[in-house]
Protein backbone atom coordinates (compact mmCIF):
# COMPACT_ATOMS: atom_id res chain seq x y z
CA UNK A 1 0.00 0.00 0.00
CA UNK A 2 1.15 3.72 -0.67
CA UNK A 3 1.18 6.10 1.87
CA UNK A 4 -2.35 7.58 2.10
CA UNK A 5 -2.99 10.92 3.96
CA UNK A 6 -5.64 11.13 5.94
CA UNK A 7 -7.15 13.76 8.31
CA UNK A 8 -7.89 13.72 12.13
CA UNK A 9 -11.96 14.73 12.69
CA UNK A 10 -12.37 15.96 16.24
CA UNK A 11 -15.22 18.10 15.98
CA UNK A 12 -16.55 18.98 12.49
CA UNK A 13 -19.86 17.96 11.59
CA UNK A 14 -21.37 16.57 7.92
CA UNK A 15 -21.52 20.64 6.49
CA UNK A 16 -17.25 20.41 7.49
CA UNK A 17 -16.88 17.54 6.15
CA UNK A 18 -18.16 18.86 3.03
CA UNK A 19 -16.31 21.49 3.76
CA UNK A 20 -13.14 19.96 3.71
CA UNK A 21 -14.21 17.53 0.44
CA UNK A 22 -14.28 21.19 -1.14
CA UNK A 23 -11.25 22.55 -0.66
CA UNK A 24 -8.43 22.87 -2.92
CA UNK A 25 -6.19 19.72 -1.61
CA UNK A 26 -9.67 17.50 -0.69
CA UNK A 27 -8.02 14.87 -3.57
CA UNK A 28 -4.91 14.69 -1.27
CA UNK A 29 -7.20 13.61 1.91
CA UNK A 30 -7.43 9.97 1.35
CA UNK A 31 -9.03 8.69 4.82
CA UNK A 32 -10.86 10.50 7.85
CA UNK A 33 -9.73 9.11 11.61
CA UNK A 34 -13.00 10.33 13.30
CA UNK A 35 -12.27 10.65 17.41
CA UNK A 36 -14.43 9.31 19.35
CA UNK A 37 -11.27 9.03 22.30
CA UNK A 38 -10.99 12.83 22.45
CA UNK A 39 -12.69 15.84 20.70
CA UNK A 40 -16.71 16.53 20.72
CA UNK A 41 -17.86 13.62 18.86
CA UNK A 42 -20.11 11.32 20.27
CA UNK A 43 -21.25 8.03 19.08
CA UNK A 44 -24.32 8.71 17.43
CA UNK A 45 -22.72 11.75 15.21
CA UNK A 46 -20.43 8.76 13.03
CA UNK A 47 -23.14 7.74 11.02
CA UNK A 48 -23.80 11.05 9.64
CA UNK A 49 -20.59 11.55 9.00
CA UNK A 50 -19.85 8.26 7.38
CA UNK A 51 -22.78 9.58 5.22
CA UNK A 52 -21.34 13.09 4.11
CA UNK A 53 -18.24 11.52 2.79
CA UNK A 54 -16.93 9.72 -0.03
CA UNK A 55 -13.45 8.52 1.48
CA UNK A 56 -13.09 5.75 3.72
CA UNK A 57 -13.60 6.85 7.52
CA UNK A 58 -11.84 5.17 9.84
CA UNK A 59 -13.67 5.14 13.84
CA UNK A 60 -10.90 5.39 16.95
CA UNK A 61 -13.25 3.84 19.64
CA UNK A 62 -13.26 5.19 23.12
CA UNK A 63 -12.40 1.99 24.70
CA UNK A 64 -12.11 -1.72 24.26
CA UNK A 65 -16.04 -2.53 24.61
CA UNK A 66 -16.91 -5.28 22.69
CA UNK A 67 -20.59 -3.74 22.25
CA UNK A 68 -19.06 0.15 21.20
CA UNK A 69 -16.66 -1.57 18.87
CA UNK A 70 -19.44 -3.64 17.02
CA UNK A 71 -22.14 -0.52 17.44
CA UNK A 72 -19.50 1.45 15.21
CA UNK A 73 -18.74 -0.90 12.44
CA UNK A 74 -22.48 -1.11 12.17
CA UNK A 75 -22.56 2.18 10.97
CA UNK A 76 -20.50 0.99 7.76
CA UNK A 77 -17.55 3.08 9.01
CA UNK A 78 -14.49 1.27 7.01
CA UNK A 79 -13.01 0.99 10.08
CA UNK A 80 -11.72 0.77 13.47
CA UNK A 81 -8.89 2.18 15.44
CA UNK A 82 -8.70 1.12 18.98
CA UNK A 83 -6.53 2.77 21.49
CA UNK A 84 -3.32 1.45 23.99
CA UNK A 85 -3.40 -1.94 23.12
CA UNK A 86 -0.99 -3.62 24.54
CA UNK A 87 -1.07 -7.45 24.36
CA UNK A 88 -2.10 -10.30 21.96
CA UNK A 89 -4.94 -11.05 24.91
CA UNK A 90 -6.66 -7.65 23.90
CA UNK A 91 -6.04 -8.24 20.51
CA UNK A 92 -7.62 -11.08 20.10
CA UNK A 93 -10.98 -9.90 22.38
CA UNK A 94 -10.89 -7.14 19.87
CA UNK A 95 -10.97 -9.34 17.03
CA UNK A 96 -13.32 -11.53 17.99
CA UNK A 97 -15.95 -8.43 18.96
CA UNK A 98 -15.27 -6.79 15.48
CA UNK A 99 -15.55 -10.20 13.65
CA UNK A 100 -19.13 -12.24 12.48
CA UNK A 101 -18.65 -16.35 13.55
CA UNK A 102 -16.99 -18.17 12.87
CA UNK A 103 -13.84 -15.85 13.60
CA UNK A 104 -15.48 -14.13 15.92
CA UNK A 105 -18.71 -12.84 18.13
CA UNK A 106 -19.98 -9.98 15.87
CA UNK A 107 -24.12 -10.23 15.48
CA UNK A 108 -25.32 -9.21 12.74
CA UNK A 109 -28.48 -7.41 12.16
CA UNK A 110 -30.00 -4.70 9.72
CA UNK A 111 -28.14 -2.01 10.39
CA UNK A 112 -26.41 0.76 7.74
CA UNK A 113 -23.27 -1.64 7.56
CA UNK A 114 -25.52 -3.61 5.74
CA UNK A 115 -26.68 -1.72 3.40
CA UNK A 116 -22.96 -0.52 2.61
CA UNK A 117 -20.12 -2.10 0.03
CA UNK A 118 -17.56 -1.92 2.51
CA UNK A 119 -19.03 -3.32 5.32
CA UNK A 120 -18.17 -6.91 5.35
CA UNK A 121 -14.48 -6.13 5.94
CA UNK A 122 -13.78 -3.70 8.19
CA UNK A 123 -10.51 -2.75 8.93
CA UNK A 124 -9.23 -3.28 12.82
CA UNK A 125 -6.40 -0.78 13.71
CA UNK A 126 -4.70 -1.50 16.91
CA UNK A 127 -2.48 1.03 18.81
CA UNK A 128 0.29 0.89 19.88
CA UNK A 129 0.77 3.82 21.98
CA UNK A 130 2.37 2.77 25.42
CA UNK A 131 5.50 1.26 26.45
CA UNK A 132 3.83 -2.14 27.17
CA UNK A 133 2.21 -2.05 23.56
CA UNK A 134 5.70 -0.98 22.10
CA UNK A 135 6.89 -4.44 23.86
CA UNK A 136 4.00 -6.29 22.70
CA UNK A 137 3.72 -5.02 18.93
CA UNK A 138 5.32 -8.25 17.37
CA UNK A 139 2.53 -10.59 19.65
CA UNK A 140 -0.44 -8.27 18.48
CA UNK A 141 0.56 -8.06 15.31
CA UNK A 142 0.94 -11.84 15.08
CA UNK A 143 -2.68 -12.36 16.32
CA UNK A 144 -4.81 -13.44 12.98
CA UNK A 145 -7.69 -10.54 12.43
CA UNK A 146 -5.43 -7.92 13.55
CA UNK A 147 -5.12 -5.28 9.80
CA UNK A 148 -2.59 -3.31 11.06
CA UNK A 149 -0.41 -1.29 13.80
CA UNK A 150 -1.46 2.55 14.28
CA UNK A 151 1.23 4.51 16.40
CA UNK A 152 0.24 7.25 18.69
CA UNK A 153 3.00 8.84 19.00
CA UNK A 154 1.71 11.67 22.05
CA UNK A 155 1.08 9.05 24.41
CA UNK A 156 4.16 6.99 23.19
CA UNK A 157 6.19 9.71 24.24
CA UNK A 158 4.44 10.35 27.51
CA UNK A 159 4.91 6.43 28.07
CA UNK A 160 8.37 6.40 27.63
CA UNK A 161 9.22 9.88 28.84
CA UNK A 162 10.38 11.09 26.20
CA UNK A 163 10.16 15.26 26.16
CA UNK A 164 8.77 15.39 22.74
CA UNK A 165 7.55 13.16 19.33
CA UNK A 166 11.08 14.12 17.48
CA UNK A 167 13.72 12.34 19.77
CA UNK A 168 15.72 9.63 18.01
CA UNK A 169 14.75 7.37 20.57
CA UNK A 170 10.93 7.90 19.55
CA UNK A 171 11.75 7.71 15.46
CA UNK A 172 13.19 3.86 15.93
CA UNK A 173 10.37 3.15 18.68
CA UNK A 174 7.83 3.95 15.95
CA UNK A 175 9.88 2.22 13.26
CA UNK A 176 9.55 -0.73 15.70
CA UNK A 177 6.22 -0.84 15.56
CA UNK A 178 6.47 -0.53 11.70
CA UNK A 179 8.90 -3.69 11.25
CA UNK A 180 6.73 -5.53 13.58
CA UNK A 181 3.62 -5.04 11.54
CA UNK A 182 5.59 -5.34 8.29
CA UNK A 183 6.96 -8.75 9.61
CA UNK A 184 3.32 -10.14 9.74
CA UNK A 185 1.88 -8.52 6.55
CA UNK A 186 -0.05 -5.99 8.02
CA UNK A 187 -0.67 -2.18 7.74
CA UNK A 188 1.40 0.19 9.76
CA UNK A 189 -0.58 3.98 10.20
CA UNK A 190 1.01 6.37 12.96
CA UNK A 191 -0.95 10.25 13.29
CA UNK A 192 1.81 12.72 13.11
CA UNK A 193 0.50 16.33 13.34
CA UNK A 194 3.92 17.01 13.08
CA UNK A 195 6.18 18.19 10.41
CA UNK A 196 9.36 17.23 11.78
CA UNK A 197 8.16 14.00 12.88
CA UNK A 198 6.50 13.45 9.48
CA UNK A 199 9.86 13.25 7.32
CA UNK A 200 11.56 11.29 9.90
CA UNK A 201 9.08 8.56 9.69
CA UNK A 202 9.98 5.24 8.06
CA UNK A 203 6.81 4.31 5.23
CA UNK A 204 3.89 4.41 6.41
CA UNK A 205 0.58 3.01 4.85
CA UNK A 206 -1.84 5.66 6.74
CA UNK A 207 -0.23 9.01 8.04
CA UNK A 208 -2.60 10.64 10.14
CA UNK A 209 -1.49 14.57 9.02
CA UNK A 210 -3.12 16.81 10.98
CA UNK A 211 -6.19 17.24 13.57
CA UNK A 212 -9.47 19.32 12.30
CA UNK A 213 -8.68 21.80 15.22
CA UNK A 214 -5.06 21.98 14.10
CA UNK A 215 -6.05 23.26 10.15
CA UNK A 216 -8.50 25.65 11.64
CA UNK A 217 -6.04 27.12 14.37
CA UNK A 218 -3.53 27.28 11.21
CA UNK A 219 -5.78 29.29 8.56
CA UNK A 220 -6.97 31.09 11.41
CA UNK A 221 -3.37 32.45 11.94
C1 LIG B 1 -1.43 9.79 20.24
O1 LIG B 1 -0.48 10.30 19.66
O2 LIG B 1 -1.37 9.37 21.41
C2 LIG B 1 -2.69 9.64 19.56
O3 LIG B 1 -3.56 8.99 20.07
C3 LIG B 1 -2.86 10.32 18.24
O4 LIG B 1 -4.15 10.32 17.81
MG1 LIG C 1 -3.26 8.49 22.06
Amino acid sequence: MSCRRGLWVSFLGPFGLEVVAASSVAERIEWLGVDLQHGDIEPGDVAPLVRATRVPVLVRLASHDGAHLARILDTGAAGVVVPGVESADQASHLVAAASLPPRGRRSTGLCRAALAPSADQPLLLAMVETAAGLDAADEIAAVEGIDGLFVGPYDLSLSLGEPSVTTDRMVAAISRVGDAARRHGRSFGVFSGNGELTTRLPDVDLLGVATDAAALQAGIA
